[in-house]
């Protein structure tokens, strides 16, 4: 058993470790929070998931450089509260961004956002905030200085390139659960080809790519305890060049649904559609002024096209065996993936006032 305190002490915090505690829910990393004693911060200790992220040095090197992007910003607008706003990588006692364990673990700490929350359900008016806060999040990055970000996980919000995996998912069918689920190859099947016209626009030269966070969901945003107000966004390890309909779209799946991203009972997965304005309104304050009118255009097929994918990514693992997403039972993955189905087929049912709306701002 790995002492996760004697990893702790692999890096430079500052005071006595008291306690080293499961956080969170991600599907990808283990978190912890290091509560240490007295006036010392608190931290937050991760494993990285390297079969995931095949090459953490990329990894670590673009979280710091985004990080350190991002405060070099709010300094200049004189903001106070630096360490709430962005996250602060701590570096290993030898200056390193993350250290690997004899057990061949990559693991990286970070400071504890202290008084701070994630939420998973939105109102319109958290939202409003939270659209305001991720188009922040895009011009605040907009002007990165070169060389490029890496691409943490190749081709991550590329549909065509996952739905040619999940083809070879459904060739292989490496956990024999085909035979029970073929209408659902159906559904993703039906709707291939209208999902991938933003590559195509892309590479007809009509649709940019800029940094984006390539995950944003609602919990992978703080908010303080007592005011409610956005402090930062966390999670960076797929901040990459991308669509920001992607980034819209993956708010949207998740925050703009009446359920759950895994809900069993699928009566309560629906679109909300004033989460969806109020974010829109919040997202176009402070975005309008580097997007285009075709990015503009393409917000609510986002929000289909990021449900859509994440249907295909679900499905994917679950023919795969359950190998990518961590799972609590054993068809976890199938009932995501018919939460996710609902939700895009919520979202096509109000598809035609979703674009009214956007054309209306
Ligand atoms: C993963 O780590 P977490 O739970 O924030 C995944 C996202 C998916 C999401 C689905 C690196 O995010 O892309 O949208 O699960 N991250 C990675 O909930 O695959
Ligand atoms: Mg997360």
């Amino acid at each position: 058993m790995l002492n996760l305190i004697d990893i702790v002490k692999e890096f430079a915090v500052e005071g006595k470790v008291e306690e080293v505690k499961p956080l969170g829910a991600g599907h990808i990393n283990d978190s912890y929070m290091v509560r240490t004693q007295g006036a010392a911060p608190d931290y937050v200790l991760q494993r990285i998931n390297h079969q995931i992220f095949k090459d953490v040095d990329a990894l670590q090197n673009n979280v710091k450089r985004v990080t350190d992007h991002i405060r070099k910003k709010l300094a200049e607008k004189n903001e106070a509260e630096l360490t709430r706003k962005v996250l602060t990588l701590t570096p290993t006692t030898q200056g390193a961004l993350y250290h690997r364990s004899a057990d061949g673990s990559y693991w990286r700490v970070m400071l504890y956002i202290a008084n701070s929350k994630s939420v998973e359900e939105v109102s319109p008016a958290l939202s409003f905030l939270a659209g305001q806060a991720f188009g922040d999040f895009q011009a605040m990055l907009a002007d990165l200085p070169a060389p490029p970000l890496a691409e943490t996980i190749p081709n991550f919000h590329n549909i065509e390139s996952r739905l040619a995996t999940f083809r070879e998912a459904v060739g292989n069918n490496l956990a024999g659960r085909l035979s029970k689920v073929g209408y659902m190859v159906d559904e993703i099947e039906k709707r291939s080809a209208e999902m991938c016209k933003v590559e195509q626009l892309h590479r007809d030269g009509k649709l940019p790519k800029r940094i984006n966070h390539c995950d944003t969901k609602v919990n992978n945003m703080l908010f303080d305890r007592d005011t409610d107000k956005v402090l930062c966004v966390v999670d960076l390890d797929t901040v990459m060049p991308g669509f920001v309909v992607s980034d819209f779209g993956d708010f949207m799946r998740t925050g703009a649904n009446h359920g759950k991203e895994d809900d069993e009972n699928l009566d309560n997965v629906f679109f909300l559609m004033d989460i969806y304005e109020s974010y829109a309104k919040g997202y176009l304050k402070t975005a309008k002024s580097f997007l285009t009118p075709l990015e503009v255009e393409l917000l609510p097929f986002g929000a289909k096209l990021l449900t859509y994918m994440q249907t295909v990514r679900f499905f994917t693992d679950y023919l795969d065996g359950d190998t990518y997403y961590k799972i609590q039972r054993p068809e976890h993955n199938l009932q995501r993936t018919k939460a996710q189905l609902k939700l895009l087929q919520s979202m096509e049912e109000n598809y035609p006032q979703m674009l009214n709306f956007i054309s209306s701002l």
